[in-house]
């Protein structure tokens, strides 16, 4: 019998699509698709043909979450699930040298709300819906929800959202700032492409480095945010892509930061 993957992989034009494959249940989360997908992130991150990655659902969701069909056979605790599985997938997305897309196609609940928003850049098709769900099943969120959330909306809507598990529309995720762009169903896939694509023509080294700043900023003082953006400036400062966007400004052309320098 042929095994149906749990993970799609695709590239396209330096775009490389990882899409979570269990349909059925929502791409809710068993530890395969954890692990393939925490696997597929840094494998993208050690490709230098690889300038954007993308994470979908396929199907009609984005991921529902801890499968909880497989969770009475555990044979951890808790803690111990989280720190194996879930935790290390988040910190990857989040240290990635490449810019993550997630694309929510459809549901985010639970941990899968979570990873929703650990992306760097969140587009939602119109249909998308995220809900903080754990509380329906008497847990904490996890998988960075309560570190996310707060920073977004506030310590208030964020505890809202999260004691009355409550369904926030796609109109609704952008108001609250939690998606950057929201896309017709129909042309979802097509819109997150050609964003993606937009993305990989911008310069890699300099948005990696941008990731690493605006990451140490959010729990850092203004004094050590202007340390850390001075030592990063003179990185991408001696970077061949600093040479050539100015060459480009002075020879009135764009510039090219997909070519080797
Ligand atoms: C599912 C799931 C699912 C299995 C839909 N599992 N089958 C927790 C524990 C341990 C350690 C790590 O951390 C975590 C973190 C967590 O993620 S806790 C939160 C776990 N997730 C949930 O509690 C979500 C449960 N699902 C739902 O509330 C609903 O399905 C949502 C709101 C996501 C979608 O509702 P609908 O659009 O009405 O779809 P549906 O409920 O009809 O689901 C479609 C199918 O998917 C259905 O199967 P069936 O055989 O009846 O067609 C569901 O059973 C299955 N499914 N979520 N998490």
């Amino acid at each position: 019998m042929t095994q149906v993957p749990v993970l799609l992989v695709e590239t396209v034009n330096g775009v490389r699509t990882l899409t979570l494959n269990r349909p059925d249940r929502l791409n809710a989360a068993n530890d395969d698709l954890l692990y393939a997908l925490t696997v597929a992130l840094r494998a993208a991150n050690a490709e230098d043909a690889v300038r954007v990655v993308v994470v979908t659902g396929s199907g009609r969701g984005f991921c529902a979450g801890q499968d909880l069909g497989g969770v009475s056979g555990r044979n951890m605790g808790f803690t111990e699930h989280l720190q194996a599985t879930y935790n290390p997938l988040i910190r990857t997305i989040r240290t990635l040298d490449r810019p993550v897309i997630m694309a929510v196609n459809g549901v985010a609940a639970g941990a899968g709300a979570s990873l929703a928003l650990s992306g760097d850049i969140r587009l939602w098709a119109q249909s998308a819906r995220l809900i903080e769900v754990f509380s329906n099943i008497a847990l904490v969120p996890d998988s960075g929800s309560t570190w996310f959330l707060p920073r977004l909306v506030g310590y208030n809507r964020a505890f809202e959202l999260m004691a009355l598990a409550d369904t926030v529309t796609a109109a609704e995720g952008q108001r609250l700032g939690l998606c950057e762009q929201v896309y017709p169903d129909e042309t979802f896939a097509a819109d997150v492409q050609a964003y993606a694509e937009r993305l990989a023509a911008r310069p890699a080294n300099a948005l990696k480095l941008t990731k690493q700043a605006l990451s140490a900023a959010l729990t850092s003082s203004l004094d050590d945010a202007l340390d850390q953006e001075a030592a990063l400036q003179q990185l991408a400062g001696d970077h061949w892509e600093h040479a050539e966007g100015v060459t480009a400004f002075k020879e009135k052309r764009a510039p090219d930061f997909r070519k080797q320098g």
